[in-house]
């Protein structure tokens, strides 16, 4: 319906989706193969990037776990198609940057720690182990919130887990970069000495687009100069709010009210 508001034209235009395709909403099955359709006919295919829910997914499938309660994933593993959609999905990266544009993309943003370009690499460090190397093992040790801070000495996998959890799951950060795992609130529940990652002043002013954070219903509360730079476009829609497009070019936002 969203698709329908903006006359998306498949020929003309290229969508990026901001990851969470699955679990959080009535048709997660229907969502992948709509998503990995495009471009089936010639047109622009879409360019996604990996979400928490995503990495659960796969995760759940490729280590034949026994979905969680909350998990909408059954519909998915009884699909004719569902092998081909876990491979397709895994091999989806968790970071998207446009240089030209200074544009980039990623699920839960990118810590204030990291430039852009930085960012890009340790994505594919991620991205390689998913696409060619021991991606069992990866899901095996993917799940933790420890390091819970970044250094450039940490290796294997809790170097790979702790890329990980930024791209995909962070939301208050400390000054030194430090992620918090407990609060999914509101701007206004932050824990002390914790602020919201795009708060921080970044090395570079490539304008980041993440999702993932739906409690802000789309608002960073940035009044600056650079508010702009961060566009938060889940307006949660997971809890019966909204659903979000914003246009790269123009940077004008559609909301498809349910
Ligand atoms: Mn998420």
């Amino acid at each position: 319906r969203l698709l329908d508001q903006i006359s998306f034209d498949q020929n003309r235009d290229e969508l990026w989706f901001a990851g969470d395709l699955v679990n959080r909403g009535p048709d997660s099955l229907d969502c992948l193969r709509l998503i990995k359709s495009l471009g089936n006919q010639g047109g622009h295919p879409a360019k996604v990037i990996l979400g928490n829910h995503d990495l659960h997914l796969l995760a759940t499938y490729y280590l034949k776990r026994q979905p969680k309660r909350k998990d909408t994933f059954a519909e998915i593993f009884a699909a004719d198609d569902c092998h081909e959609l876990m491979t397709w999905l895994r091999h989806q990266p968790l970071m998207i940057w446009d240089k030209e544009q200074k544009l980039a993309m990623s699920h839960a943003g990118i810590p204030h720690i990291w430039s852009t370009e930085q960012a890009y690499r340790y994505n594919q460090e991620v991205s390689n182990e998913l696409c060619r190397g021991d991606y069992e093992a990866f899901f095996d040790l993917m799940y933790g919130n420890e390091p819970a801070l970044w250094s450039e000495h940490h290796t294997g996998m809790m170097r790979l887990r702790a890329i990980t959890n930024y791209f995909t799951r962070m939301r208050f950060v400390k000054q030194n970069g430090a992620l918090d795992f407990a609060v999914k609130e509101t701007l206004d529940d932050a824990p002390d000495n914790y602020v919201p990652w795009f708060s921080l002043p970044r090395p570079d002013n490539t304008m980041l687009i993440f999702g993932h954070w739906a409690a802000l219903s789309g608002n960073t509360g940035l009044t600056g100069a650079n508010k702009d730079q961060f566009q938060a476009i889940d307006t949660g829609c997971v809890w019966g709010g909204s659903l979000t497009a914003l246009n790269i070019d123009t940077k004008e936002r559609f909301a498809y009210e349910a």
